[in-house]
């Protein structure tokens, strides 16, 4: 049977050999995916970003246990978990582990983490294969986990249908997303570790931070008065048929506390934007977004492909001894443009027609 058909089809066996081609990006991989391609589309992407240490891999795995759990049970989980290993906290190691032990042997979820090696460009291009693998191999709700540490790693959580952004309280009043400018991309924003204390003051700092930054909670016109989302006066069904305002969900995710309502945060979430059409729209962002990331792949490599090694090398010199700018450098090695500096290319180029 072809890899396509077994991985359709959902074998586990046959979706780790491909999931492994891709992340050597072998050719084999790029026919399969090409094949599959028609036939991804359905999945729910959930993005689940925050500060290293706040605990998303534990939420994660809490969160596909409850989808496996409930009335979804027919459901199937993938999780990819980009940047593992983060060398802040050794708790990404043992979420890991919490995850294999809860749920090892449970043929609808598919756990795979990919080490962050490589280019943050290489991470996002495997991440959105990894996806288009599992979505056509049938699984209705793929988990993504980034540690929200740098804007790629954000963008890959944003282009998610829902993201989930997680903090922790304690991190000091500076709360790290806000550092980060990751609040403003949150769908829906958790407090987790909310055993802890200080919980109180991080939720308050969520939200005043919420009303400064989300869009949606800015004052707006409606049936003529000036309203804000907050106000309660208003009648919030018309509101909420066209603005989602990010709720804010308390967590202990080492005892499963308050897993349910999330999911059921989650679950509004994609309902909202299924009927307010931002789903396509994001769908489209996304795809969008992973176009023009391979089009400059290819292009560099066309360019790379073209020119030959001594010339580049000659370039860079000049840059480096500050003869040519970069700027200049980019003109002559992509247009050949730069002749009072390369006499030689003028000559090949038939120039000299103004002296
Ligand atoms: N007290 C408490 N500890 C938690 C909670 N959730 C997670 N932890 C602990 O926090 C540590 C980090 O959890 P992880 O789930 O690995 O956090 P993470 O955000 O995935 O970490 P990185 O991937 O390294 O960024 C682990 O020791 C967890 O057991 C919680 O709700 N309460
Ligand atoms: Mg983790």
């Amino acid at each position: 049977m072809s890899l396509t058909k077994s991985v359709l089809e959902g074998n586990r066996l046959s979706i780790s050999r491909l999931l492994t081609q891709v992340e050597n990006d072998s050719p084999e991989a790029r026919t399969t995916l090409a094949e599959l391609f028609p036939h991804t589309g359905k999945a729910h992407l959930i993005g689940v970003t925050g500060a290293p240490g706040t605990g998303k891999s534990s939420l994660v795995n809490q969160l596909a246990l409850h989808y496996r759990k409930s009335e979804d049970a027919s459901k199937k989980v993938a999780i990819i978990a980009v940047d593992p290993s983060s060398p802040f906290t050794g708790g990404a190691v043992l979420g890991d582990r919490v995850r294999m032990r809860d749920l090892s042997g449970d043929d609808g979820v598919f756990i795979r983490s990919m080490a962050s090696r490589g280019s943050l460009g290489g991470i996002a291009k495997t991440t959105a294969s990894l996806v288009q693998v599992f979505d056509a191999a049938g699984f209705e709700i793929i988990i993504i986990e980034t540690v929200g540490a740098g804007q790629s790693e954000v963008d890959i959580a944003r282009l998610a249908h829902t993201t989930v952004v997680v903090e922790a309280p304690g991190l000091g009043d500076d709360i790290q997303a806000i550092k980060a400018g990751i609040l403003e991309i949150a769908d829906v924003l958790v407090i987790n570790k909310a055993d802890r204390p200080g919980v109180e003051i991080t939720e308050r700092a969520l939200r005043s931070t919420l009303e400064l930054a989300h869009p949606t909670k800015r004052v707006f016109r409606h049936h003529g008065r000036n309203l804000s989302v907050a106000d309660s006066s208003t009648n919030q069904n018309d509101i909420n048929k066209t603005m989602w305002i990010p709720p804010i969900k308390k967590t202990v995710a080492t005892e499963g506390k308050g897993i349910a309502e999330l999911a059921e945060s989650i679950a509004k979430h994609a309902a909202h934007i299924r009927q307010s059409g931002d789903w396509a729209a994001r769908d489209r962002a996304r795809l969008g977004s992973e176009l023009d990331a391979l089009i400059r792949e290819e292009l560099m490599n066309r360019f790379l492909d073209d020119i030959p090694q001594e010339k580049y090398d000659e370039v860079v010199e000049k840059v480096l001894n500050r003869n040519l700018s970069p700027y200049e450098a980019v003109k002559f090695l992509v247009n050949g443009n730069a002749p009072h500096l390369f006499p030689l290319a003028r000559q090949e180029r038939g120039g000299n027609k103004e002296k």
